[in-house]
């Protein structure tokens, strides 16, 4: 597991490029690494996410989602309610994942980017409201792989 992690974000607002930006490790103390419970849900090799922040879901296997490829819609237990997230990728062709604000295979929009072994317990910590960021808390809708963030 990568001790150091970052969150890119990158936006794209009708077809213009706004920028983007890189968030780096241990600004927050409160965010913490995957606990025990998250690790047994979130294998080796899948990008997972979880409706509340500690990586918790609301019970069941509802609030929560794990995935091995991407996704261009997460459905109606996690869109646009995620706060915790990890990327448990493993070394391989890809291994960063971006997270889309939008739905379907045009994967255009809003994202933010993480790289393998990077997590958030609570990504509010990443992106607090008002600081010229969009808000990523209860936000994301699908992901895919890429090579690079
Ligand atoms: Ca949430």
């Amino acid at each position: 597991m990568n001790k150091f992690r970052s969150v890119a974000i990158g936006l794209t607002v009708s077809g213009l490029a706004a920028g983007s930006m890189l968030l780096s490790a241990g600004q927050a103390a409160a965010d913490g690494p995957p606990t025990s419970s998250a690790k047994a849900w979130c294998w080796d090799g899948y990008f997972c996410a979880w409706k509340d922040a500690d990586y918790k879901p609301t019970s069941g296997e509802a609030g929560r989602g794990r995935w091995e490829g991407s996704d261009t819609n997460w459905g109606i237990d996690i869109n646009n309610k995620a706060t915790s997230f990890w990327n448990n990728g493993t070394a391989g062709t890809f291994g960063d994942v971006r997270v889309y604000n939008g739905t379907g295979s045009d994967w255009g929009g809003s994202s933010f980017c993480l790289t393998r072994g990077s997590w958030w317990s609570d990504i509010r910590q990443a992106a607090p409201e008002g600081a010229g960021r969009p808000d990523l808390n209860d936000w994301g809708s699908s992901h895919r792989w890429v090579s690079s963030c």
